[in-house]
């Protein structure tokens, strides 16, 4: 039988009176105009052929269906809608089962979910990620899973938008059985169903649930969800579904999912998406090819280098550890250790992946170990006499082809390149801490980074399963430049009459996790003042400058570590401290300022311009190449609530309407 064709994206082919669909539209398989229009063909086709007894729905390549086609969000609606082809599929009269080759996300699980059954290959996946986008699924999700797998886990699974393998969907019941050949299995099991009574999913009643438990999983989604509406929206639809027909509850979740695509929030979730599909690629890069890349030499295995060699084991690379000495490699080793022992714990890794991660770990304390690295990281003390040595060293050290990348902070790359042989193999690859947590790698092109050498960076960063953004040299490159313009607009407000506790509650009403001065009290107060004390003899005294953390810092107050920093913290516990407000308003009094109050707003609108300033001249500069790539870094690195689509986003939104 030759294949048929129903529309460009749809094709089928007839196997024994099965009707074998698949739909290819890459890259993801969504569920664009002509797909839909193309499975809605084939629903006719088979519907009116005496001799087809059933169909099956697979996709091509490693997805799928990977969801809607979010690129027709805000365009006019196309038919036909895809809750339409949806409910033809669970209405057909003859049996239709999906074979899940791979991702099955959005209204792709939509689509397995009315099927009359689901078979999953091994490399299968399934979610319902629309609260990740600040939508609720659209097309029966919320109605059709809390039938399958109970409220319980429903809720756990659309509040969250996590997506289970092939082994969790068949324990919770969304997929009936793992096929290494989902293709033949669905075939068969639609031979099995044709002319009996139909499995459909919306006929099965809501199966009961324990109230506690259902409060729970609620709790633990609205917990997770920071201010964020989709969440509990998702988790109310779910609800319902136990008490509404379906027809009502379709309808419910429908009214639901519309109101918020055209939400702020999905516009700022949709914004993040394609920033980070757009994240890291370089145009001048298209024709580059990275450098191999297996051996990874971490130096120094403090907080951040440890982090770092641990992201590199558990992404398959080989490891070698360098230390100053022998006892530092072992505490070194020890640390590594540590972190993956914790992730065994936390179930992120198994035992048998601990073992191998420490069988490709190698510490040491002999630099020449290093020759057989292809790149090097070094994570030592941020200071530039000891970096430019490192380098110095390591140029003598390493293999030609080798790649020498900085994970400096603060220090101009350039400067320690200078002090290879080869400034065109060094790099910046400034990880955020936790580096084996944070997704977010500020990849600095330095000013003779060659081309391969900045692909392979990025191909290494991405193969860690990181958020590589790509920024030219500046001091503190994308995100510490924008937070500190933030500090100072902030410390600037202390002056003028707020307080740190009502400028840390403006920035977690918005969203951030922790305001900036409980933040700077996490990371310790000494390092920005010593940086201050160094800038101090150049410091224009024209500009403006505030002494209040200068103060603070002399009077022993250096962070959270020693219990007093911008609060203090009896028994571990964040308190506002009278002392401080003291120190703030003997500021104002020597530089006669008359304090005034402030909004939650107003502090806000002041913060978030003097951060989109610095991005816009960090985009006039040519540091940073996409105002999206900005709002990755602050949400990826430093808390920036997703939801708001990042400074540059929210202020492009607040031009139009409200933050
Ligand atoms: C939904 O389904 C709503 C329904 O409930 C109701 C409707 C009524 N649409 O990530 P990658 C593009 S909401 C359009 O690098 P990977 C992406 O922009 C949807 N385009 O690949 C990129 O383009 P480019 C729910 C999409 O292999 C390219 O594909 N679904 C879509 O690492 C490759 O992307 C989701 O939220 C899309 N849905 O990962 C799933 N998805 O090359 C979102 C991707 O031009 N998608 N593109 O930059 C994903 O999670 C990942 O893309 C996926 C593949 C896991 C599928």
């Amino acid at each position: 039988m030759p294949e048929m064709r129903f529309l460009q994206s749809v094709s089928a082919r007839l196997d024994g009176g099965v009707l074998v669909v698949t739909i290819n539209n890459p890259p993801v398989n969504a569920l664009s105009a002509h797909v839909r229009t193309g499975l809605i063909a084939a629903l006719d086709h088979a519907a009116d052929a005496p001799n087809i007894v059933g169909l099956v729905i697979s996709g091509t390549g490693r997805t799928f269906i990977g969801g809607a086609d979010i690129k027709e969000f805000g365009k006019p609606p196309v038919e036909p809608m895809l809750p339409t082809v949806i409910d033809r599929i669970e209405a057909f009269e003859k049996p239709i089962i999906c074979a899940v080759n791979g991702v099955a996300l959005g209204g792709g699980c939509e689509v397995v979910l009315a099927c009359h059954g689901r078979i999953a290959g091994e490399a299968a996946s399934f979610g319902l990620p629309e609260v990740k986008l600040g939508i609720v699924p659209g097309a029966g999700g919320t109605q059709r899973l809390p039938r399958l797998i109970g409220t319980v886990a429903a809720i756990d699974l659309i509040g969250t938008g996590r997506a289970v393998k092939a082994d969790e969907a068949v324990t919770l019941g969304l997929a009936d059985a793992i096929a290494a050949d989902p293709l033949a299995a669905a075939i068969a099991a639609v031979r099995d169903n044709a002319g009996g009574a139909l499995r459909r999913t919306g006929n099965i009643d809501v199966p009961a649930a324990d109230p506690d438990a259902v409060s729970a999983a609620e709790a633990k989604v609205v917990a997770r969800s920071r201010g964020q509406s989709a969440p509990a929206e998702a988790v109310r639809l779910v609800k319902a579904a136990g008490g509404l027909s379906l027809k009502q509850g379709l309808a419910e979740e429908r009214a639901t999912f519309l109101r918020l695509r055209d939400s702020e929030e999905s516009a700022a979730l949709r914004h993040v998406f394609f920033a980070e599909r757009s994240a890291g690629k370089v145009e001048t890069l298209a024709d580059v090819a990275p450098r191999r890349i297996e051996t990874v030499g971490v130096v120094g295995t403090g907080l951040m280098g440890s982090g770092i060699a641990v992201s590199a084991l558990t992404s398959g690379y080989r490891v070698i550890a360098l230390e100053q000495t022998p006892e530092a490699a072992e505490s070194g080793r020890g640390r590594i250790t540590g972190i993956l022992d914790k992730a065994v714990q936390s179930k992120r890794l198994t035992a048998e992946g601990r073992e191998a991660c420490l069988a490709r770990l190698e510490a040491t304390a002999e630099i020449k170990a290093l020759a057989t690295a292809d790149l090097v990281v070094e994570a030592v003390f941020d200071d530039l006499s000891v970096k430019t040595e490192l380098f110095r060293r390591l140029d003598g050290v390493v293999a030609p082809g080798a790649i020498l990348a900085t994970n400096t902070s603060y220090l101009d790359p350039d400067a320690i390149a200078t002090a290879t042989a080869d400034p065109s193999r060094v790099v910046g690859l400034h990880f955020f801490s936790p580096a084996n947590v944070m997704r977010l790698v500020e990849v600095v092109d330095c000013a003779r980074t060659a081309p391969d050498v900045l692909a392979s960076a990025l191909a290494f960063v991405k193969r860690l399963g990181k958020l590589a953004v790509v920024c030219g040299v500046t001091e503190g490159f994308v995100g510490n430049r924008i937070f500190s313009a933030c500090r100072r607009e902030a410390e600037f407000m202390l002056e003028d009459g707020a307080l740190p506790q009502e400028i840390d509650a403006a920035l977690e009403a918005y969203g951030f996790p922790m305001g900036i001065f409980a933040v700077n009290d996490m990371a310790g107060l000494e390092i920005a003042w010593a940086r201050r004390k160094r800038l101090a003899a150049t410091r224009d005294p024209a500009v403006r400058y505030v002494e209040i953390a200068d103060r603070l810092c002399e009077a022993g107050r250096l962070g959270r570590k020693r219990g007093l920093g911008w609060y203090a913290y009896p028994n571990g516990a964040r308190t506002v401290d009278p002392a401080v407000t003291a120190v703030i308003e003997a500021a104002r009094v020597e530089k006669n300022i008359a304090p005034r109050a402030f909004t939650k707003d107003e502090i806000m609108t002041r913060l978030l311009k003097a951060m989109v300033e610095e991005g816009t001249a960090l985009l006039a500069e040519g540091v940073a190449a996409r105002p999206g790539d900005i709002d990755l870094v602050m949400i990826n690195g430093y808390g920036f609530p997703a939801h708001k689509g990042g400074p540059m986003f929210s202020v492009r939104q607040n031009t139009e309407g409200t933050i």
